[in-house]
């Protein structure tokens, strides 16, 4: 199967599997499952479990075994993205070409909608405690990775910087630790899972998060460059691209990604998606 093809099949495993999670929009309070699955079904590129699957493949496990842990971190991504565009974070009234969550629904109802998406990203998670071949054990270390890997050490902690921090104050090692945070942690917490939950060595774990760290660096300077290049308004915020140009942020990010296939020298060609994705990762355009 073509690279190209796999993505469009997991995607569409991935949206059937949220839409059978997902309660549905009549299901009284009508308004807040509207607000849910508003966002969750607005066209995201579903990278984050994709490479929750891809990883599981890599040990062996089948897609239905960590299917509810990869739409499950899914939830926690919508839910990140809602409360960034909130009037009081980035305050963007468009998200993937479409109005954003509160410009529907609201303020009020789009933080509401990003807290249920939280906990039930969370609920999923442990759901997969219930596929058999999954030792529970493997679950809870993922829960406590979760926590800390959005917590304020991590995401929630670059969410806070990239608010705080001045563009113009900013040093080149004060943006990458703030983008490791902000980007890469979900994106290497998404890998890891896949990796938790397939019982992988510590020196596979590694490995993998090694690559997730870099990847998860390009995929943010990646759509810093996007940002410019569709002339996204300028709100102040560190943006690698605007600081640095977009001939080096191309050649940081080509960089980061061949890095990140170094790191997966430890597996043979059963780790040949995980090198397509990261090769995806610099050819995508949105
Ligand atoms: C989750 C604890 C917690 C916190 C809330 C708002 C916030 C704190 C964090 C937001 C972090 C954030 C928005 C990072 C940006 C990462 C990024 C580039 C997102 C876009 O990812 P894509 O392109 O999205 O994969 P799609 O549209 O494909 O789903």
């Amino acid at each position: 199967m073509d690279f190209k093809k796999y993505l469009e099949n997991k995607r569409n495993i991935i949206n059937r599997a949220l839409d059978e999670y997902l309660l549905s929009e009549e299901k009284p309070p009508s308004i807040i499952h509207k607000a849910m699955r508003y966002s969750v079904f607005g066209g995201g590129k579903r990278i984050r479990p994709i490479l929750t699957l891809a990883t599981a493949e890599l040990f062996g496990k089948d897609t239905e075994s960590v299917i509810k842990a990869a739409c499950g971190i899914e939830l926690i991504h919508t839910f990140s993205l809602i409360h960034d565009d909130l009037p009081c974070i980035d305050n963007d009234d468009f998200r993937r070409g479409k109005p954003s969550n509160h410009k529907v629904f609201g303020e009020s109802i789009a933080v509401l909608a990003g807290d249920a998406l939280l906990v039930s990203g969370f609920d999923l998670i442990i759901k997969n405690s219930d596929i058999k071949e999954i030792k529970k054990q493997s679950i809870l270390k993922l829960l406590k990775e979760i926590s800390s890997y959005i917590g304020t050490e991590n995401m929630l902690g670059g969410q806070v910087e990239d608010i705080t921090l001045k563009s113009e104050d900013i040093t080149k090692a004060d943006l990458t630790n703030l983008y490791m945070k902000k980007t890469a942690a979900l994106l290497c917490l998404s890998i890891r899972a896949g990796a938790i939950l397939s019982g992988a060595k510590q020196r596979q774990l590694k490995a993998l998060s090694k690559y997730g760290e870099n990847i998860g660096l390009a995929f943010q300077i990646i759509d810093d460059m996007l940002d410019i290049m569709q002339d996204q308004r300028d709100i102040g915020k560190p943006n690698y691209a605007n600081q640095y140009g977009i001939k080096e942020s191309k050649s940081e990010s080509e960089r980061l990604i061949k890095e990140a296939k170094g790191f997966l020298k430890i597996f043979n060609n059963e780790a040949d998606t995980l090198r397509s994705l990261a090769d995806y990762l610099l050819l995508r355009k949105r």
